[in-house]
């Protein structure tokens, strides 16, 4: 039987577990004792940002899967993309005493105060996914995440090559002040201004990792744009599909007429690079579950981390989409 060793706290029901309520004292959830065996069972507070997009589905499974796996328990809080219900998570967290915190920091800036609480209480904490903007790098053990920049600039080459270094191009940027939008509209825009000067950004606003959000800001542009969109850049997958589908409500022919590029490399960008809908997507791994728990291991054992950690990142278009997304494991 699976052992259910995680408990989700909603933000919103926050300090409530939505699995039944597990303090510290009582007995794990598995009905493990936490010190069987000499052993303390680890205790993992984690502060999600929410569950905008099936890739932040996915590094959740990732996180749960990977706490089974060991046989740890990690305390879940949904921050439903609100960076106060992060901090009080933490705050939980820290009142909880749970051995070590990670932070998947919904916007880049505003952690100062709560992570110097963290590291005051003796309790390290690990970014995972995106980075923030702290005065003291002291304050967390590592961060683990993609070069959101060099992802905003394979797209940006993948595109120019595709388009002939000319053409109209729409742009939907993730959260506005999270570390993934801020880099990776950078890291396109870059590439444009120094490789293809001929092609243009006619239209940038934020679909917030959102599919029905990428949709509805679509289908806004192509009243205003119409025929002048060649390219859809979308910072994510889930806000490219939303797109495409107001692309062909519009009758307009996305993978096409439209050349439409991403980023995360979930299932669903595979399956619409296979149906001819996406152009291309640039991978960001979510599985960060085992890489976490062995860094944790790490940080725990007094080792000393590099402040970064880099999760690899490749770029996939439609001519290898159909050999390879039966292999795809997120
Ligand atoms: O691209 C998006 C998710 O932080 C890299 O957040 C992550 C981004 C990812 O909602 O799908």
């Amino acid at each position: 039987m699976l052992r259910h060793t995680w408990i989700v706290l909603a933000a919103a029901a926050f300090g409530l577990c939505l699995a039944g309520c597990q303090s510290n004292e009582s007995p794990a959830p598995t009905g493990k004792s936490p010190d069987k065996g000499g052993k303390k069972q680890l205790v993992v507070g984690f502060a999600q940002t929410g569950a905008e997009s099936s890739w932040r589905t996915a590094e959740t499974e990732s996180m749960k899967k990977e706490a089974d796996k060991r046989g740890a328990k990690l305390l879940i809080s949904f921050g439903q993309g609100q960076q106060d219900n992060q901090i009080k998570a933490i705050r939980s967290f820290i009142s909880q005493k749970v051995d070590a915190i990670v932070l998947a920091p919904i916007v880049e800036t505003g952690w100062d105060t709560v992570l110097a609480e963290a590291k005051k209480a003796g309790i390290p904490v690990l970014l995972v996914d995106r980075g923030v903007k702290v005065a003291d790098d002291s304050l967390y053990a590592t961060l683990i995440a993609s070069d959101f920049v060099a992802e905003g600039e394979m797209a940006a080459e993948w595109l120019g090559k595709k388009m002939g270094g000319k053409g109209n191009v729409v742009e939907l940027k993730g959260t506005t002040g999270a570390a993934p939008a801020i880099d990776r509209e950078k890291g396109f825009h870059a590439v444009l201004e120094k490789s293809f000067p001929y092609m243009k950004v006619i239209a940038g606003q934020t679909g917030d990792f959102k599919m029905a959000e990428g949709k509805k800001v679509m289908q806004a542009i192509i009243k205003a744009k119409g025929k002048d969109i060649q390219a859809v850049y979308a910072h994510n997958d889930d806000m490219a599909l939303g797109a495409i589908q107001a692309l062909e409500e519009a009758n307009m022919s996305p993978g096409k007429d439209v050349i439409v590029v991403s980023i995360d490399g979930v299932k669903g960008a595979f399956e619409a690079m296979v149906k001819g809908t996406l152009s291309a997507t640039v991978e960001c791994n979510p599985l960060f579950g085992p890489i976490t728990f062995d860094t944790l291991g790490k940080a725990l054992a007094g080792e000393k981390l590099p402040k970064y950690i880099k999760n690899e990142d490749k770029l996939f278009d439609q001519s290898v989409a159909a050999q390879v997304i039966g292999s795809r494991e997120y």
